[in-house]
């Protein structure tokens, strides 16, 4: 680990001679994209201690099933049972009780639904009913996937991001469930806004904010800005734990030569006056001592980012293969001085 001797933040570890401070790195993720970047951290930085503090702003209940679709996918993608192509859901699915359910006409059909997937749930629900918070059922259905990581929600509170969209038939507006604007319209319906419902009355997890205080390292994941990243910071408290962190934050975009990788970022971000652009975004995340999140941006190759008191860096952010994945991870540490 490089101590950088120029950044009067890091305080000095006074640890007996010999003793390797075992480094601390705190991811903020979302989904798909999240879970891919934290895959390529793990091998980046073997032996690192990572906490991903996990978006759960997409949860919903379906069928009578509590569903975590962001937790699911860093668990599925880092504990190697997700389906690759999808980017959700089980490797290897079926979809036998979704025809069922379909066969009695019971709604919603347009949430994917798989067999394997469904035991998570039911697990999941069975733990909720009985008492447990949604911190403790994580770390319970990471007991089988061992994603390798802290695996933590970002609140234990309920708190959805519902979409406030037009009618196409009445013409009024009325606010749908994330998952009902993601899936049943994929996202055609233009957002007036993103409505975090419940967010007021939560609070950061347990263990969020103790493995802020002691990170090395906070990283802000190519994640959507608006429903994930942005949902995780809007928990009351997230915004001054993170920025308690003696380490350096690092963000890379989420949007790579104007446009954004996969998921739908470019359709949230003009809800919120946000640039569909590298800088765009950084200059929403701001500077750390403008009081804004970034001490880095990073930006791919191609891009250029003008982001007043961050230190930016064009690197390779397209995760198309784990090994490219993994010196974006680097790179995100390097840029962290870690
Ligand atoms: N995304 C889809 O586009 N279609 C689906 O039917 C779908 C089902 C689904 C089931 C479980 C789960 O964990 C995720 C699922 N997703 C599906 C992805 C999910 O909507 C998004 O990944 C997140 O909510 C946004 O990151």
């Amino acid at each position: 680990m490089q101590i950088d001797p120029t950044d009067s933040r890091r305080p000095e570890r006074d640890l007996p001679s010999g003793t390797m401070a075992c480094m601390e790195i705190v991811v903020i993720a979302g989904g798909v994209g999240g879970a891919r970047f934290l895959a390529g951290l793990v091998t980046a930085a073997p032996g690192v201690t990572i906490t991903a503090v996990v978006n759960t702003g997409d949860d919903v209940t379906l069928h009578g099933l509590r569903i975590c679709p962001d937790l699911d996918t860093v668990m599925y993608t880092l504990g190697d049972g997700i389906d690759p192509g999808r980017g959700w859901g089980r490797r290897g699915e079926t979809w036998t009780v979704k025809d069922e359910l379909a066969a009695y006409g019971a709604e919603p059909t347009w949430f994917g639904l798989g067999d394997r997937d469904l035991a998570t749930h039911l697990v999941r629900t069975r733990m909720l009913v009985a008492g447990y918070p949604l911190s403790q059922v994580t770390t319970a259905l990471g007991e089988r996937w061992q994603p390798g990581v802290t695996l933590l929600p970002m609140s234990d509170q309920r708190v959805e991001t519902h979409v406030v969209v037009t009618d196409p038939q009445t013409g009024r507006q009325q606010a749908i469930h994330f998952q009902e604007w993601w899936i049943k319209h994929r996202a055609a319906l233009d957002p007036a806004a993103f409505v975090q419902v419940g967010v007021e009355d939560a609070r950061p997890a347990p263990g969020v904010v103790e493995a802020f205080a002691t990170a090395d390292a906070v990283v802000l994941a190519p994640s959507n800005p608006v429903v994930s990243v942005g949902t995780v910071l809007g928990v009351p408290g997230m915004r001054e734990a993170l920025l308690s962190t003696p380490g350096r934050v690092v963000g890379l975009s989420p949007i790579v030569g104007g446009s954004v990788v996969r998921g739908m970022a470019d359709r949230c971000l003009p809800a919120l006056g946000i640039e569909i652009s590298a800088e765009g975004v950084g200059r929403h995340y701001g500077a750390r001592s403008d009081g804004g999140l970034l001490d880095a941006w990073l930006v791919h190759e191609s891009d250029t980012a003008d982001v007043p008191g961050v230190d930016v860096r064009a690197v390779p952010l397209l995760m198309s293969d784990p090994a490219a994945t993994q010196a974006m991870a680097r790179a995100a540490l390097d840029a962290a001085g870690v």
